[in-house]
């Protein structure tokens, strides 16, 4: 098949509204930068884009929480998802921004384009409204339980436990993220993409011409949406934070943002070829250009049906894969920022990035064991004792150790020079490792062209695996004993000391070319200790035996990898803990954005049914202990007397109460919540707490008289 004659390579551009974690780098960067750096390294004319996604609700929340605007939001987040990326080793041609005003003229243009075509309606329809906010209710300003997985924090775009796009209707008992009020409905006007006129075109572009290079997780979720049938899409909403709707009677409404983000890779186009005094047109016009998006599960619909709909319309190419990944979860749960149980970029790199603890080789460590544990066809999970035997077990004691013991038995045994290969004693061992290295060379490119990137890295450890194996067996070290009159191996001992490590040479060499895409900071640093320019590091190079001449001298071996100690292990867990701890107190009455004090108490909450309230067993109590948890400031664990069982129940009320104080206090529990564990105590209940006028909690008690166990209704 011919090759295509470009490459536009883009990765999901991330929310600007806080700090992403390293399921971000696995699901949606890591993939692509390893496919980039392998494009780059056949010399293929490659453009690699991305950039922060700076509008839409996940901003504006974001501002209304930390109590800023959306502008120091963006501007705060832009810079450290930049860095992150950056030394992560994420090999952006550019790393752009939807604030730009090249990107809100790129996206008006769209806009219009498709408008003035006819390929959007214009329709009335009713919104949910917060009438004490006085703001429509879209997106995230909207949550609810998802009708799918029945997640009671489902967005009313999309729900992120289980992945589902949603429309706030869909939503089961909605309420305003504003208020906490159920919203009332409002009439309004919006532009639609008519997403049900291009079923057929989606059908047979995805489930007839791609049913073979698209990821099966991929194609299903596309059929899953094609069968229910596809609806029209609003894509424009009543905000003041986006893209201005390009229209006279279009005033305080922006473009919605999953229609202006997509975008975001032309105008990122745009931006590096003005940058770098290039076209940017083929890249979105020529189909002899080859478009690929890297992104998470969650994002499908929008670059599988919504972007290439609008794509098709506006005139231009149509992404030829999009290998979108699974989800990456840490230690036994979902990974999530908002919860605390996640590992984010940024603490990654202060904790093991900084020199003193490793620098670069711990960003290679990192790259190597998410690429290894890749969601690529299902979910997959990090785990630091995971972590731990990757780097130990695989890049120090397989590939590192090989590179080593080459470099210091040429050292020793050949004068720090490359010996001769003496091709009349070379025997099947050498023969075969020498083929062994052009077979891992086939095997990865094969892989990586399909987006198997946990196989193609697979093939390079195996590779330094077959060399240890190699060098097990030749034994130079025993060959050397073999010495002359003079002290030194005789002639024949040393053609075979040569040959052991001609072959262990040039496996080295290809090595630093195989695994480049992978570990870049480890190929740099073994190119250094071969004295060798980065263009060895050529795709051309990969399966030569001859690519360190004969003679020439190497420098001495460098560390390549550090253990991660088992102490690093067990700090980094209990950090995890401590932190999902503290956000969980911190949140522990989540009260909805808004001042609820101008709220109506009584419509905090969505109207219920009597059968919702009956689910819940409250029964009276007596506090008979009470004692401070380690470590966690805000938690109290206590032992309430039920009557006929005596329950241990944690709560988040140590800063209102001294322990002593409470003990014999009357209480009401709730004492069918699930058990959850809180600082390696498990808690059996909750306690009825109300906040008084000045935020101080208080007991809901039952009077004196009513005995322990008493049923509460
Ligand atoms: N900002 C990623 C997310 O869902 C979203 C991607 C846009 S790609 C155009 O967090
Ligand atoms: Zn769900």
């Amino acid at each position: 098949m011919k090759s295509p004659k470009r490459y536009l390579i883009t990765s999901a551009l991330p929310y600007a509204n806080g700090p992403k974690h390293i399921g971000h780098l696995a699901g949606a960067y890591l993939p692509a930068d390893i496919y980039v750096r392998y494009l780059r390294a056949q010399k293929r004319d490659v453009v690699y884009v991305c950039g922060s996604d700076e509008h839409g609700a996940a901003i504006t929340i974001q501002a209304m929480k930390e109590g800023t605007t959306p502008k120091a939001i963006v501007d705060k987040y832009h810079a450290m998802l930049e860095s992150n990326m950056h030394d992560l080793g994420i090999s952006f041609d550019i790393y752009h921004r939807t604030s730009a005003p090249i990107h809100h003229e790129t996206a008006q243009e769209f806009f219009t384009a498709l408008n003035q075509k006819g390929d959007l309606q214009l329709k009335e329809t009713e919104q949910y409204y917060d009438e004490e906010a006085k703001t429509f209710l879209a997106d995230r300003y909207i949550i609810g339980t998802c009708p799918v997985c029945s997640n009671d924090n489902a967005y009313g775009d999309q729900c992120e436990k289980c992945g589902t796009s949603l429309s706030p209707e869909q939503l089961i008992n909605p309420r305003s993220t504003l208020s906490g009020n159920a919203p009332s409905k409002k009439t309004t006007t919006h532009w639609y993409l008519p997403l049900d006129k291009h079923e057929d075109f989606l059908r047979k572009w995805i489930l007839e011409d791609h049913k073979s290079d698209w990821k099966t997780n991929v194609l299903g979720q596309c059929k899953g949406w094609l069968d229910n049938g596809l609806q029209p899409r609003a894509v424009t909403r009543d905000l003041d934070w986006g893209v201005a709707v390009p229209l006279p009677d279009a005033t305080g409404k922006v473009l919605y943002v999953w229609f202006d983000a997509p975008i975001g890779y032309i105008s990122a186009t745009k931006q590096w070829a003005k940058d770098n005094n290039r076209d940017w047109k083929p890249y979105w016009e020529d189909k002899e250009t080859k478009l690929v998006h890297f992104i998470g599960k969650d994002n499908i619909v929008f670059h599988c049906i919504i972007f290439p709909v609008m794509l098709q319309l506006h005139g231009n190419i149509l992404p030829d894969n999009v290998p979108s990944n699974e989800f990456m979860n840490l230690e036994g749960d979902k990974m999530s920022t908002s919860r605390g149980w996640s590992i984010e970029m940024e603490e990654y790199i202060n904790d093991f990035v900084k020199k003193e603890n490793g620098g670069d080789m711990m960003v290679d460590a990192l790259r190597y064991y998410l690429a290894s544990i890749a969601p690529e066809t299902k979910d997959s999970e990090f785990t630091w004792k995971g972590f731990q035997d990757a780097l130990n077990s695989e890049l120090v004691a397989v590939f590192g150790n090989f590179v080593n013991r080459t470099f210091v038995l040429m050292h020793k045994l050949c004068k720090g020079k490359v010996p001769p290969l003496h091709e009349s004693i070379a025997d099947e061992l050498d023969k075969k490792l020498l083929a062994d290295i052009q077979q891992a060379k086939n095997n990865i490119e094969t892989n990586i062209e399909g987006y198997k990137f946990r196989d193609a890295l697979f093939e390079v450890i195996d590779l330094a695996r077959k060399g240890n194996k190699y060098m097990q067996d030749k034994e130079p070290w025993i060959v050397a004993k073999n010495v002359g009159e003079d002290g030194n191996p005789t002639p024949e001992a040393q053609q075979k000391i040569d040959n052991c490590l001609h072959v262990c040479l040039q496996l080295t060499a290809n090595l630093a070319v195989l695994i480049n895409p992978f570990l870049p900071f480890t190929a740099k640093k073994l190119c250094a200790m071969m004295k060798v320019v980065d263009k060895m590091l050529e795709w051309e190079n990969a399966g030569k035996s001859t690519l360190l001449s004969v003679g020439y001298s190497l420098r001495a071996p460098e560390l390549l990898f550090r253990k991660l100690e088992d102490t690093e292990v067990s700090e980094q867990i209990e950090k995890l803990k401590n932190k999902s701890i503290q956000l969980m107190e911190a949140t522990q009455n989540n009260q909805p954005i808004a001042n609820i004090e101008t709220a109506a108490p009584e419509q905090k909450k969505p109207v219920i049914q009597f059968d919702d309230f009956a689910k819940v067993d409250l029964k009276t109590g007596t506090i008979i202990a009470a004692e401070k948890v380690e470590k966690a400031d805000k938690l109290l664990k206590l032992e309430v007397d039920l009557g006929v069982e005596k329950r241990t129940i944690v709560s988040g009320i140590a800063l209102h109460f001294d322990p002593s104080a409470i003990i014999g206090q009357k209480v009401v529990v709730v004492t069918n919540l699930a058990p959850r564990k809180m600082r390696g105590i498990e808690s059996n209940g909750m306690i009825l707490m109300a906040e008084n006028a000045d935020g101080k909690l208080q007991f809901v008690a039952a009077n004196e008289a009513t005995s322990n166990g008493a049923n509460v209704s």
